[in-house]
């Protein structure tokens, strides 16, 4: 059977697009190649002792970097080689990272979660690498913290690589979602999940349910009709939470579901949720919308939300189309 790479996938984008440079190509292939690094070290991590480790020197003499650590600096370092990047903010980094003067500046902007889920690192459960890219808005000078705190409606591209049983590669450009598995024996990213579409109800709900205490009424009640026989399913969902939210999103965008994490109340303070705009709710809104699924903070539309830092939390439902507009359903009530 005739196996589709990664690379041919993108070559085929590109010449469908008469304006295309090739560059948004070279910029993905440069992503993924980072992506196997890290892939390849996540296999290896319970050998070679860099499970949760850091500050250490291994038999080697080597510095011993924590797999989070080593992910986004493998990130950093190539990406800032790629010539094709004006920016980059990670999760793992405060501020803006710049792209040294020494390097050839291109026009993209790359906002990454180098190592998704990590207190799962330890328990060889699924984690993952999150991207988001967009374009700059300024067509030259030095790039400011207004072009990267654009609108997830803006991103050219979004995706993920997700460090599993198999290591696989899910994103869209706008023209819906693919999914490629990396076959190792001849380390190509082959296309395993063409047009993915998430089924428009699930049969899944993923949270954090110990937090029950930390809800108010309203989230306690979104929570109770995803559990509840009286639903228009007429049978409870299913419960599932790994704690990685790509792992939790990527069961639920095949099988179909919803995974949530609201504000809460803890210590008698009113939380924004956890997870993050830029790094995790964006780019996971681009690629739910164009499998035909919706992701909002409760009401609004994710990628609506005007950002305003680097590290913006939002409260996230995420998934199935009919299941996200019960949440917003439940929350709108007077
Ligand atoms: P991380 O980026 O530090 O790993 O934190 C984000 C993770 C998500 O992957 C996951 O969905 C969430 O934290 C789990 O949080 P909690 O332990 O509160 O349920
Ligand atoms: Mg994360």
């Amino acid at each position: 059977m005739p196996q589709v790479t990664v690379t041919e996938q993108l070559l085929l984008h590109q010449k469908a697009s008469p304006m295309a440079t090739g560059r948004f190509t070279r910029l993905l292939n440069e992503l993924i190649l980072a992506a196997k690094i890290i892939s390849r070290e996540v296999n290896k991590a319970g050998l070679v002792n860099v499970l949760g480790f850091t500050g250490e020197t291994n038999v080697q003499g080597e510095k011993v970097k924590k797999l989070d650590e080593f992910a986004n600096s493998v990130l950093i370092y190539r990406m800032q080689r790629s010539g094709l990047l004006c920016a980059m903010s990670s999760e793992e980094n405060a501020d803006l990272i710049e792209i040294p003067d020494n390097f050839q500046q291109g026009d993209y902007i790359l906002i990454f979660d180098p190592l998704d889920g990590s207190s799962n690192i330890d328990v060889n459960v699924n984690i993952g690498t999150i991207f988001s890219i967009f374009r700059r808005t300024r067509a030259n000078g030095p790039v400011t913290l207004e072009e990267v705190l654009q609108k997830g409606s803006e991103q050219v591209a979004a995706g993920y690589f997700l460090y599993g049983s198999s290591t696989m590669m899910v994103y869209t450009t706008g023209e819906g979602v693919h999914g490629f598995t990396l076959d190792p024996s001849v380390g190509e990213f082959l296309l395993s999940h063409p047009d993915i579409k998430i089924p428009q109800t699930g049969k899944i709900y993923s949270i954090n349910e110990g937090y029950w205490d930390y809800w108010d009424d309203r989230t306690r009640e979104v929570v109770s009709y995803f559990k509840s026989t009286s639903n228009e399913r007429r049978k409870p969902y299913s419960s599932r939470y790994i704690g990685s939210l790509v792992s939790d999103f990527h069961r639920n965008l095949i099988y179909g579901g919803i995974f949530l994490y609201p504000r809460d109340y803890r210590d008698s303070k009113r939380t924004t949720g956890k997870l993050r705009l830029l790094c995790e709710a964006n780019p996971l809104a681009f690629v739910v919308e164009q499998a035909g699924g919706m992701a909002i903070d409760g009401e609004n539309r994710i990628m609506d939300i005007e950002p305003l830092e680097l590290h913006q939390r939002v409260p996230l439902f995420i998934g199935s189309k009919n299941d996200v507009l019960k949440v917003k359903e439940i929350y709108g009530k007077p």
